[in-house]
Formats: C-alpha cells, structure tokens, sequence
C-alpha cells in the first residue's frame, strides 16, 4: 500500500511542474541536490566540526563538510566559512547572539519596507531580545537613502548595522554601509539569502570584503537545498565581554554551535556542496545572467502593460509591484493569479496603507523559472498572462482557461525530475 504522504508529495511535484512559479525566494534544485538531502547522512549526528566531533563514526561527513566549507569559500572568496545553520534565521539568530548582548542596539531595514523578520522584528526574538530601530527607503524614489542611514546610525549608536533585505529590487553600497558602521563603531552585517547566487556569480555589488560578517541561505538563488550559511571575508580579533580579543570566527562558531543549534544536518550540508559546486560551473554564471535579464523584461513588460513597478526597474531577480493604480490588493491578485496557475506572493509596499495580510503589492521572481530555461520571449508572455489573469480577476472561466493554456505552454520546459520515487507500505 503506498503511504499517502508520497501521493501528495507527487501532487507538490505536479503543481511544481504545472504552474508558473514567481515566488522570488523559490528554485528547482537540481536532482542530485534532492539526491543528497535524501541520502543516508540524515542519520547521522556529528556535533561540532570536520576533525573535532562529539561522536564517533564521523569520517565521511566529515570529509562531506570539508568539501562544502572549501566550495564555498572559492565561490564567495571568503577566509572563513560555517556551513550548518539549519536556516537563514538560524544564521542570523547566531550572528547576533555572537555579536550582541542582551539589550544591545541593532540598526536595521524596516520590514514593511523590505526587510526581514529576523532582523529586528518585535515578533522575532531578535525583536525581543536587542534594542531595534529602523532605516527605510525613501517615499519619492522607493530606494535606500544612505544619508538617512548615516544620520539614524550617528544618533541612534548600534552595535549591528545589519543590511540586506526579503523584497528590494536593487543592489546595496557595501562601501558607504561600512564607513557608516566605521562611524558609529558597529558592525556590518549582510544578509544576502536573496541575491547570494547573483553575488557568487559576480553580477552584483560583492559584500565580503566590505562586511564584517555575511548571512544567507542557499535555497534561493544559489538554487540549493533549503538552509542558510555563515561567511567572513576578514577574520578579525575582537573584544570580548570578558575583556580578552578572540577571533571573529571562533566568536561565531560557538554562537551557532552551542549557541542555538544542535546536531547539524549532515544531509543538508552535502547538498549544499552539490548546490556549490554547481555553482562554481561557468553555466552557474549564465543562469545568473539571464535571472537578472528575464527580471528586467518581466519589469519592462509590465510597465509597459500599465503596473507600477517599485523602483522603476530592477537590479536582481526582484520585480516589485505597486496594484493600487489598478484597484487591486496584492491579496486578490495572489488569489486570482494562483487560480490561473501563476504562484506569487502579495507583499507590502513602502508606506503601504494596507494591512500585512492584504497589502497593496506583488512581489515576482525570476530564479525559478529560469532554471526551467525561460528567457526574454518567455518572460513578455509570462507579463501577458499576469496582466490577463489581473484583469479578469472575477471570471473564474476565463483564469481556468488560463490555467490550462499555462499548463500546456510548460510541458515544452520540463522540471529537471519527471517523478518521485513513491515508497510502499508493506
Ligand atoms: N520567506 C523568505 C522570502 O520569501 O523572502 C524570506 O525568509
């Protein structure tokens, strides 16, 4: 008898397949990735690192670990790398739980503006237990005002300047962010879980020799298996509360380990040496490319339809936009556009007047359907759709009817797995 989770997991898969996703935090891993995350190294507990666990039996995840601390430092150009946390938030919690005491102020992007929850929301504990405030982005151009942060950094005096964001359509001043920090003598922080793959790829501003410490996840642009990573371009000495300097590296190891993790996910961490070494390959960077090139059509396209889009453009994979000129809340547009098989996010724009959970914007994402191979011609159909689906957004035959022609449009881009493989209940 076959266990119904598989049933549903193979319904994910169909939906996957079927549908346009824009989700701009989503990808195709590739096969081997989920080859790897699936693989026996879940069964392994191996607390501490390559040479130095708490358990026996760790010489093959240890030679694992070694390959994607090595693959990511090549790939990023850093000295010093950790790649267990379980998550992004993960990553971040440590960081901050390294580089901050109790009640110690951080200086970060306001989230309805686009940043993240984990950095400083009152609902996160990094929002319980730091002292937070928050830099925007400016209400006539929808960008980052450098000057502003400057000022709120002067007065305000943080200890973290922490950076990077869920849903910002251009690049960051790593340079201008660090003589800040310099200014005001706290640390930088980059949390690049969005543009990580363009950043490997060399396509945007590069954070590592800038920062003091970088974030991220490897589940989004860098199309690896879900889970986030720690990096350091410069391993500095630093105070201590007990007074004696140590090594930032060492600071940071044990602030996720013990700090707030556990045993690490050995499976996960050979698939992130899959997922890097994947994207150490020259075709890592041309995928790069075009996410960035199929973002700026889709931006172009949709302009050109009649949409706001934030910014006017885009830098990265990102295309934010702003529905009140036509009447919609990104909730209905979510929902319509979901019917016709196109999965986005509703997302709040700066100053939005809308509540979080209905909201006044979109936000799209090219990473994933660029893996299916889509390029410029795709993406002006891929506007057309959007625009048709918004605009019948209450004839509920005419998105199924949507639905249906995306269905039969993508059987020309097949995902990279045609099933999976279904276990039986004996
Ligand atoms: N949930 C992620 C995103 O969609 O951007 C951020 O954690």
């Amino acid at each position: 008898m076959q266990d119904i989770v598989f049933q549903w997991i193979e319904a994910e898969r169909r939906r996957q397949e079927e549908g346009l996703e824009l989700i701009a935090s989503e990808n195709y891993a590739s096969p081997s990735v989920l080859a790897a995350l699936g693989s026996v190294l879940n069964n392994k507990y191996a607390e501490g690192l390559p040479g130095k666990r708490y358990y026996g039996g760790c010489e093959f995840v240890d030679e694992v670990e070694r390959v994607a601390q090595e693959r990511l430092k090549q790939l990023f150009g850093a000295v010093w790398v950790n790649v267990q946390p379980h998550s992004g938030a993960q990553a971040n919690a440590a960081v901050l739980l390294t580089l901050l005491q109790l009640g110690d102020k951080m200086l970060s992007f306001e989230l309805a503006h686009g940043g993240h929850l984990t950095h400083g929301s009152p609902l996160n504990s990094s929002g319980k237990l730091y002292t937070i405030r928050h830099y925007g982005v400016r209400p006539d151009t929808y960008r980052l005002d450098y000057d502003q942060i400057r000022d709120i950094a002067r007065e305000f005096r943080p200890k973290v300047l922490m950076t990077g964001a869920s849903s910002y359509p251009r690049d960051w001043d790593w340079a201008t962010l660090r003589r800040i920090a310099d200014e005001v003598g706290a640390y930088l922080v980059a949390d690049i879980a969005h543009p990580a793959g363009l950043i490997a790829s060399d396509l945007l501003n590069d954070p590592l020799p800038h920062v003091h410490v970088v974030t991220s996840t490897t589940h989004k642009t860098l199309r690896g298996p879900r889970g986030g990573i720690i990096m350091i371009g410069k391993d500095l000495e630093v105070p201590t509360a007990s007074g004696k300097p140590r090594k930032l590296s060492a600071l940071l190891e044990s602030g996720l380990f013990p700090g707030i993790q556990g045993g690490p996910h050995m499976h996960s961490i050979a698939a992130k040496a899959v997922a890097f070494g994947e994207a150490l390959q020259p075709s890592f960077r041309s995928y790069s490319q075009q996410v960035i090139r199929n973002a700026q059509t889709l931006a172009r396209e949709l302009q050109g339809l009649g949409y706001t889009v934030l910014t006017g453009g885009t830098d990265n994979h990102i295309v934010l936009i702003d529905l009140r000129n036509k009447g919609i809340t990104g909730k209905a547009a979510e929902q319509g556009l979901e019917k016709a098989g196109i999965t986005v996010n509703k997302n709040l724009i700066p100053y939005d007047p809308q509540p979080p959970l209905v909201s006044s914007g979109i936000r799209l994402g090219t990473p994933a359907l660029t893996t299916r191979g889509f390029t410029e011609a795709e993406f002006q159909q891929v506007a057309r759709w959007i625009d048709q689906a918004l605009s019948h957004l209450s004839d509920e035959a005419y998105l199924l009817r949507l639905k249906e022609e995306i269905r039969e449009f993508l059987k020309a881009y097949p995902l990279p797995y045609a099933s999976v493989s279904v276990a039986t209940l004996s």
